[in-house]
């Protein structure tokens, strides 16, 4: 398996919004990468999304992520698809970076869990991007400087301009909040041990069935208490905002991508329209990354096929831990705890 590699030939599996920037960035803005092969549900979509880059479309995701000439994988297929090929993935022994959520479920999670552990080793990173943002980047230096003191609480927005077809009260939390999740836990670097869901009253623009939007508070271990309001058809566009509040101060993004227009006796500032502009930067980072540490893995059978700071499957079960117990403290309207599971030595390193 090893050998000085200058290029990882990557399988994508999905070719919807985010997988078809991800093929992009890949083939074109990304260092030490091709695309070698595509599969998606949608043949002709991933049949035009493989020919724009010279790559191949599969009738399968088995043959994109068996294939001998596939060094690594990326998942971007449906969240309810995710466990499926992160094991196959395992199964053929090769990396592979799975866009959250890592699963849905828990016992999703825990056997990407298990199966990764009887590989012996690392090979699922999970594509939390607000790692690599610099806004949350500076928070978390903010935290780790001891800037602002102790961290005692924190408030977080988090509005999409609209849902797509399909989303549901329970996907608020699994695909929506769980960004927040990922981020309170790698920037406080604690586990989030239970849940709340406020109601408040619903959108009347919103559709049927939806509970939108909703405020979720979210516990550490220490006792930090984060309140996160989630609404994914707030209709002006996507804002996502951070404030952490400490023992000496408080440090916040707000509109961390925007400039400020000044005419005619207002201020203006664009907002951008989703996750795709806002965080940009951080996707291309991100994927450099996870490809850079994969090529070193690959040259030298040495080291994780897994980037510095990213989460790994044990991050995307946590994550999935709380957005369920959200689910289920929707569902009952009282505070849920996390029964996370103890957290396997394999795993140690880190949040
Ligand atoms: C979407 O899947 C994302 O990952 C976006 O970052 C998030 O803002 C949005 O709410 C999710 O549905």
């Amino acid at each position: 398996m090893s050998g000085a590699r200058d290029m990882v030939s990557v399988g994508v599996i999905g070719t919807g919004s985010i997988g078809t920037d991800h093929v992009h960035r890949l083939a074109s803005a990304i260092a030490g990468a091709r695309v070698h092969s595509v599969f998606d549900v949608d043949s002709p979509r991933a049949a035009a999304v493989a020919g724009e880059v010279g790559a191949v479309a599969r009738p399968s995701a088995r043959e994109v992520i068996d294939d001998p000439a596939v060094d690594a994988v990326l998942v971007a297929s449906a969240d309810d698809s995710h466990a499926e090929m992160v094991l196959a993935s395992i199964d053929a022994g090769k990396p592979v970076f799975c866009e959250k959520p890592l699963a849905p479920t828990v016992p999703e999670s825990l056997e990407i869990l298990a199966a990764e552990e009887a590989a012996g080793r690392m090979l699922v990173q999970v594509g939390f991007m607000r790692r690599y943002d610099e806004g949350f980047r500076s928070l978390k230096s903010a935290v780790g400087t001891g800037a602002i003191g102790q961290p005692v609480t924190s408030h977080c927005v988090h509005r999409n301009a609209s849902s797509p077809p399909g989303f549901t009260s329970a996907m608020s939390f699994t695909s929506s909040v769980v960004h927040e999740i990922d981020a309170m836990r790698w920037l406080l670097s604690e586990e989030i041990v239970a849940v709340t869901v406020v109601r408040t009253r619903t959108s009347p623009l919103v559709p049927e069935g939806l509970r939108d939007p909703q405020i979720v508070l979210l516990e550490t271990e220490s006792g930090i208490v984060i309140d996160a309001e989630v609404f994914v058809n707030c209709r002006y566009g996507y804002d996502v905002r951070a404030e952490l509040v400490g023992s000496l101060g408080a440090i916040s993004l707000d509109h961390p991508s925007s400039s400020t227009l000044v005419l005619d006796g207002a201020r203006r500032q664009v907002v951008v329209a989703d996750w795709r502009d806002r965080f940009a930067s951080a996707y291309q980072v991100e994927i450099q990354q996870w490809v850079s540490a994969v090529r070193a893995h690959l040259s030298t059978g040495e080291g994780r096929p897994v980037a510095e700071d990213a989460a790994t499957a044990w991050d995307g079960y946590a994550a999935t831990a709380v957005a369920d117990a959200a689910i289920a403290a929707l569902e009952t309207g009282e505070c849920q705890p996390v029964g996370l599971e103890r957290r396997p030595v394999f795993y140690a390193a880190g949040l």
